[in-house]
């Protein structure tokens, strides 16, 4: 049987210390903090899950700046209700669909997956989501489609990054269509059983745990389906340092550094070290995703 963070993690040290001091109160009172029930997954990984400190005050999402903090100190301000995604070109049936409409009949799975990005450290996350392939073959994916593109909300008004033009904004990414179907692929809703915290993009974003996290575009507001490979933001930004496909692989350094270790934030000054897997440790799932090609030149 697979255990889910709250089998194995007491309360108390996933709550962040801040939280247990100055939210005790607010978080009993407030009905919007009800736990999400969902299915443990098979696809959840063993490790032991960061802490919902780590997870939440340690963050990239550029919208609220380079920081790791910037997230946590200024995502608060931005609007998840109403939020709505449009999903469009080569579907069926394309359209504006609000967010309650995107999740709906989608069963949600607790998934805990190790989370890798290109900078080299890593995290386990417990995600709340369900699998991207459930939504696109709900929209109907036309035979014309290879490649699905993402796109976050541009709201500069809420989103104080947005005013620095070093990113050309919205902030984009895209999958093949076979990566987008895998059922590790998932658009998460929630961590730790509840609502997506907003520095982690709320309301929903994208997890492709065998990818370095840039993949996982956070507050995604479209979704469309297209037969050309999408631009996608860190490849526009320094194509020889990013490429389209991103997988997480020991033996492909970073043209500025190693990517054969990874550093387990929150596991210690000494202690947090450790190899870094083929795929992110996903191997036997998605290796046979990329078996005609040379990882080192499509990278
Ligand atoms: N829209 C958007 N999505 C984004 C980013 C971003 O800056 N903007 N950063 C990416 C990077 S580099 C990483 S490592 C992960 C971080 O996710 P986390 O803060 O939930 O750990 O989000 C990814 N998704
Ligand atoms: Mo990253």
């Amino acid at each position: 049987m697979r255990l889910t963070w709250s089998d194995v993690t007491p309360k108390p040290l996933w709550l962040s210390r801040r939280q247990l001091i100055a939210g005790a109160t607010a978080l009993a009172a407030s009905p919007a903090l009800a736990k999400i029930e969902a299915a443990k997954s098979a696809y959840s990984t063993d490790a032991e899950p960061n802490s919902l400190e780590d997870i939440t005050s340690y963050n990239n999402f550029y919208e609220f700046g380079t920081g790791k903090g910037d997230p946590a100190e200024y995502a608060g301000g931005l609007t998840v209700d109403p939020w709505s995604i449009v999903i469009d070109g080569m579907v069926d049936k394309p359209g504006t669909y609000d967010l309650a409409d995107v999740v709906k009949g989608q069963p949600l799975e607790e998934r805990i997956y190790r989370f890798r990005c290109v900078e080299a450290w890593s995290m386990v996350v417990p995600w709340i989501g369900f699998q991207l392939s459930g939504l696109l073959n709900r929209v109907g994916v036309q035979p014309s489609a290879k490649f699905v593109a993402f796109e976050t909300l541009v709201r500069p008004e809420e989103m104080p990054g947005q005013s620095s033009p070093f990113i050309d904004w919205p902030y984009r990414e895209g999958l093949r269509l076979d990566e987008a179907m895998h059922p590790l692929t998932i658009l998460a809703t929630g961590l730790y059983g509840e609502a997506m915290p907003k520095q982690n993009g709320a309301p929903i974003r994208l997890v492709v745990p065998w990818k370095y996290g840039f993949k996982s575009i956070k507050s995604i507001v479209r979704i469309s389906l297209t037969d050309a490979m999408p631009q996608t933001t860190w490849n526009m930004l320094q194509p020889q340092e990013y490429g389209f496909y991103a997988n997480v692989n020991p033996k492909v350094d970073h043209p500025r550094w190693s990517q054969a270790s990874e550093r387990r934030i929150g596991a210690g000054l000494f202690g947090g070290r450790q190899d870094t897997l083929m795929f992110n440790g996903y191997e036997a799932e998605v290796a046979s995703l990329y078996a005609e090609m040379d990882l080192a030149k499509d990278y």
